[in-house]
């Protein structure tokens, strides 16, 4: 008796499953103004605190699509750079820009090119 009952309700509750699924996309354009699920968050990177060649934090997690600030506290202008990613910032001092992470998932070595070579680099990793 339960078998057919369950039969039923299976289809029906894949049906409600991909409903829920499509909603869900369809939300996730829209600014996060209350408890819509999940959202993907942001994250500040600072480069050049106390005039140092150095990302701070240098090492983070972020979600995909999370919105990532990139702020310039030094007293250099920096980049901030995945290579082969498409992301390249340039800040002067001072400046701030924002980027949105929409890499697949997994883990990203970033530099600043002008001061690679003095070890100004990190590693972002990126989860579902
Ligand atoms: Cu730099």
């Amino acid at each position: 008796m339960d078998r057919i009952r369950s039969r039923g309700r299976g289809s029906a509750l894949i049906g409600v499953a991909l409903m829920v699924t499509l909603a869900g996309a369809a939300c996730s354009k829209s600014p996060s103004n209350s408890t819509g699920g999940a959202a993907a968050g942001s994250s500040t990177i600072e480069q050049g605190p106390n005039g140092q060649l150095v990302f701070a934090p240098s090492s983070l997690s972020v979600k995909k699509g999370a919105t990532l600030t990139i702020k310039n506290v030094g007293t250099n202008a920096h980049t901030f750079t995945i290579t082969g990613q498409g992301i390249d910032i340039t800040n002067d001092v001072g400046q701030t820009h924002q980027v949105t992470i929409s890499l697949p998932p997994g883990t990203y070595p970033f530099i600043c090119r002008f001061h690679q070579s003095s070890g100004m680099k990190g590693t972002l990793t990126v989860t579902s």
